[in-house]
């Protein structure tokens, strides 16, 4: 009986020892490319900024790990951020990375519509200590408005990143600091639409474009101060018409002499 009692305690005893050591084994580095080797990071990345409402991701990446590997994190957010998980919106997160998953993991999040968010969390591979993740900050922007501006025109920044239109302006108005403003025009384009010998024309805008024109006579149509061949071929012909006296076409002819 002491024997067969000796002997099952034995065997019991073997088995635990047995157990025991492939207990441990599981800590144990038995090549080098299963094991958790304490190199290993998870970056969690997110956007500085965001707009009020926006859906924007959050990843997971880890690197420095090769092998058999697995980790746990958790993370919350606070500031009206939520994580959206199949419909469902949460403002804590626990899950595991492993290999033979996906990496990185990235998680959806929707934004408030002002403020910002702080994300808190932490990140354990294996059995290892635990880390915390450096906390991110994600501001909700709010973009310019055109009204907000006091802009009735022009192409802005919306200081979040987007762009901002305002409209355009017809001419004569052009755009300057976002208002449409006549721009007043006295240039010799707009006075080529005018008589020759005009020295007043509208600027465009209500005023008054003035200019100085010497006319050499009245047979210089073109108020360039020079009487020319075809000039006073016509003003020989109003002579002829009566439409001028002698004086005027001898003044003329004089004036075309002289060049
Ligand atoms: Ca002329």
């Amino acid at each position: 009986m002491a024997n067969k009692k000796n002997t099952t305690m034995l065997v019991i005893g073997g088995i635990v020892v047995i157990a025991l050591f492939l207990y441990m084994g599981g800590g144990f580095d038995f090549g080098g490319t299963q094991a958790i080797t304490g190199l290993e990071i998870i970056t969690r990345t997110a956007p500085p900024q965001v707009l009020p409402g926006e859906s924007f991701t959050v990843n997971y990446l880890v690197t420095g790990a090769s092998g058999k590997w697995g980790a746990t994190v958790e993370e919350a957010v606070s500031g009206g951020c939520v994580f959206s998980i199949s419909g469902e919106q949460k403002t804590s997160l626990a899950f595991a990375m492993v290999s033979d998953l996906p990496n990185p993991l990235t998680y959806t999040v929707i934004a408030p519509s002002s403020g910002s968010c702080t994300f808190i969390g932490d990140y354990m591979f294996g059995s290892s200590s635990i880390v915390q993740f450096p906390n991110a900050i994600v501001t909700v922007c709010q973009p310019s408005t055109c009204v907000g501006l006091g802009y009735g025109c022009g192409t802005y920044s919306d200081n979040c990143g987007g762009t901002l239109s305002c409209g355009s302006c017809t001419a004569p108005d052009v755009c300057t600091s976002g208002q449409c403003v006549c721009q007043a025009d006295c240039g010799v384009t707009r006075w080529a639409l005018e008589d020759d010998c005009a020295t007043t024309m509208s600027d465009g805008c209500g005023s008054t474009c003035t200019r100085t024109v010497t006319q050499n006579t009245g047979a210089d149509t073109n108020c360039n101060n020079i009487v020319d061949r075809a000039e006073l071929g016509f003003y020989i012909t109003d002579w002829v018409n009566n439409i001028i006296n002698r004086i005027s076409l001898g003044n003329a002819i004089q004036a075309w002499v002289e060049g």
